[in-house]
């Protein structure tokens, strides 16, 4: 299946829930109004009212699929997302070159577990600084990319893909190159 809408391309069923709305998975909130995933009490620390989920879709960690976005320019330097992914090569971002379509950079789970030094899952959106000085001026896209058909975890969350002038400080980052 491939749909695509408001410049998204989405393939695969990882997506089947929210981004149908076109909005993304929904924001709920705990007694105390801290912004909850499906398990609370975990925090899922995304930014404004949704995330990019692939749990959320009626299947669970079954699903599959590829989220793409619209070409965009790299602007700046440095550049910085949100990211809780499973842990496998199969759950991960990956930023590609518009015009030929090669793959610059990928971040998976098990790559921000190596980074971090962690071995523990967590629904908990954290920061992944990337250099991207090397791509300035040229176009790139993003895909959020869930090929884990099966075992705990087989999904991720994403969140807040941003452009900065200089780099990055942000709480529990890890950088990737
Ligand atoms: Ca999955």
């Amino acid at each position: 299946m491939a749909v695509v809408q408001a410049g998204r391309r989405m393939e695969g069923g990882a997506f089947s829930n929210g981004l149908k709305r076109r909005r993304g998975q929904p924001a709920r909130r705990s007694p105390e109004g801290l912004p909850l995933t499906r398990r609370p009490p975990m925090q899922s620390a995304h930014v404004g009212k949704h995330w990019i989920g692939t749990y959320e879709n009626g299947l669970g960690d079954g699903a599959t699929g590829t989220l793409s976005s619209k070409p965009f320019r790299v602007t700046q330097p440095w550049a910085a997302f949100l990211l809780a992914a499973g842990p496998f090569e199969t759950t991960r971002i990956e930023i590609v070159d518009a015009a030929d379509q090669k793959v610059l950079l990928k971040v998976s789970g098990n790559d921000t577990r190596k980074l971090a030094g962690k071995t523990n899952s967590t629904e908990t959106l954290s920061p992944v600084i990337v250099d991207v000085r090397a791509w300035q001026g040229r176009e790139i896209l993003l895909r959020v990319i869930d090929e884990q058909a099966d075992s705990a975890w087989g999904h991720l969350n994403f969140d807040d893909f941003r452009f900065y002038a200089q780099k990055p400080v942000l709480a529990g980052a890890i950088e990737v190159k």
